[in-house]
């Protein structure tokens, strides 16, 4: 295949029916922000594809749920698509999960430049310059219930580059007999690259992070393919707000003072790398001895996360704390099992009742339900993590109180 080079963007997962998640406090001076982040997040998507004044745009589903995103959410899509059609910049999209087309209202017309596959059917559209072919995008959409299935998918004219849309959770390896060029593929919201080249296979991820679980950059990726269709692809951070989600891990002995030194050192550090972006930071603080349970009572980390707030949440772009978890010790030792104390004794209570919490359980489950129901169920007892983890807390603060400040 030889040809003329060109370039497309590709991006997925906007879910603009999707507010940003895990903020029990929302600071009034960043609810505009917050509210606005994950439209102004696409926003610098169709501002790149201009930028770079691209051949074409691929979006791999999840664009936003029409049961659940509401009008203003339906208005902006259009608007960006508009945006595209006056530079006369096609745009392919296949549904996913929370946008098969049949979703989308016939009453929030697309403009013309926009390609919808159509669910579970795999189209070819080709995309010209001039008299020739550049590339032959196919695609297909989800169905109310499952992703194409990749195995439908194959290249034909090789004369062209060859591209494949789809949502779905796919497997590296599966993508080997198709012949295509490149998968642009949707349905994760960070960035993966499954294959490099020959073909190139990889999710975007979604332009703007909602919650801690999904920290760091986030952006949509701008593809170059040469005369040899060849890609060289990069990312494009497009996030308003970055999402850290950050273990601390405390070395014994630590003191206050020095847990403060270093979150505000990685606060800092978080800030300069955002390069002008807000931050909003989840901590997880790993503590040992006096410290873990000071952190664990008391007002101690109330005011930590006050100071961090007072001193980086206001500024502007603003690292603001989130929360700041303790992650409990995992055992306590055996020793204070033993003990002759009021501590041994209520430490020793706490075994039983987690054994025979359990025993119990099981000798209910035994009454009413046949064998291979008990044994399905006894692989999934609800009990085992939750009840375990009370427990382990029980242990802990009654630990805390009955051994005072001794530690
Ligand atoms: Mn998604």
């Amino acid at each position: 295949m030889s040809g003329e080079p060109f370039r497309f963007l590709h991006a997925a997962d906007f879910h603009l029916e999707r507010p940003m998640e895990g903020l029990t406090e929302v600071p009034e001076h960043l609810r505009d922000v917050l509210v606005d982040a994950p439209f102004q997040a696409v926003d610098q998507v169709f501002d790149t594809a201009l930028v770079e004044e691209v051949d074409f745009v691929v979006l791999s589903g999840d664009l936003l749920d029409a049961r659940a995103a509401g009008p203003r959410a339906m208005a902006f899509l259009v608007s960006q698509f508009q945006r595209l059609a006056e530079r006369k910049i096609p745009v392919f999209w296949a549904g996913g999960e929370v946008d098969p087309p049949d979703r989308w209202p016939a009453a929030a017309r697309l403009p013309g430049n926009v390609k919808v596959f159509p669910p579970r059917k795999i189209e070819d559209a080709p995309v010209t310059r001039g008299e020739a072919t550049i590339a032959v995008v196919r695609g297909a959409s989800c169905d109310e219930r499952s992703s194409p299935t990749l195995g439908e998918f194959r290249a034909g004219n090789k004369e062209a580059f060859s591209l494949a849309v789809a949502h779905g959770k796919y497997e590296a390896g599966a993508f080997a007999k198709q012949k295509m060029d490149y998968w642009a593929l949707g349905g994760q919201h960070e960035y993966q690259s499954l294959n490099a080249s020959s073909p190139t296979v990889l999710y975007p991820g979604t332009p703007q992070g909602r919650s801690p679980e999904e920290d760091g950059a986030h952006g949509c990726v701008l593809v170059h393919v040469d005369e040899r269709g060849q890609t060289r692809t990069k990312s494009v951070p497009t996030d308003v707000v970055r999402w850290r989600r950050e273990r601390v891990q405390m070395r014994e002995n630590a003191r206050r003072e020095d847990l403060e030194k270093l979150l505000r050192e990685r606060i800092q550090s978080f800030a300069n790398e955002a390069a002008g972006r807000h931050v909003l930071v989840a901590w997880e603080i790993s503590a040992s001895g006096r410290l873990e349970a000071e952190l664990r009572r008391g007002a101690t980390k109330q005011e930590i996360v006050k100071m961090l707030r007072a001193d980086f949440g206001h500024r502007s772009p603003a690292a603001w704390t989130v929360s700041l978890e303790v992650e409990s010790p995992t055992v306590l030792p055996d020793a204070w099992f033993e003990e002759d104390t009021i501590l041994g004794d209520f430490l020793r209570e706490v075994r039983k009742v987690e054994k025979e919490s359990r025993r119990l359980e099981i000798e209910a489950r035994l009454q009413r339900e046949n064998l291979s129901d008990l044994l399905t169920s006894l692989l999934t007892l609800p009990d085992a993590t939750s009840a375990k983890q009370s427990l382990r807390e029980a242990a802990l603060l009654g630990a805390d109180l009955l051994r005072g400040e001794e530690l």
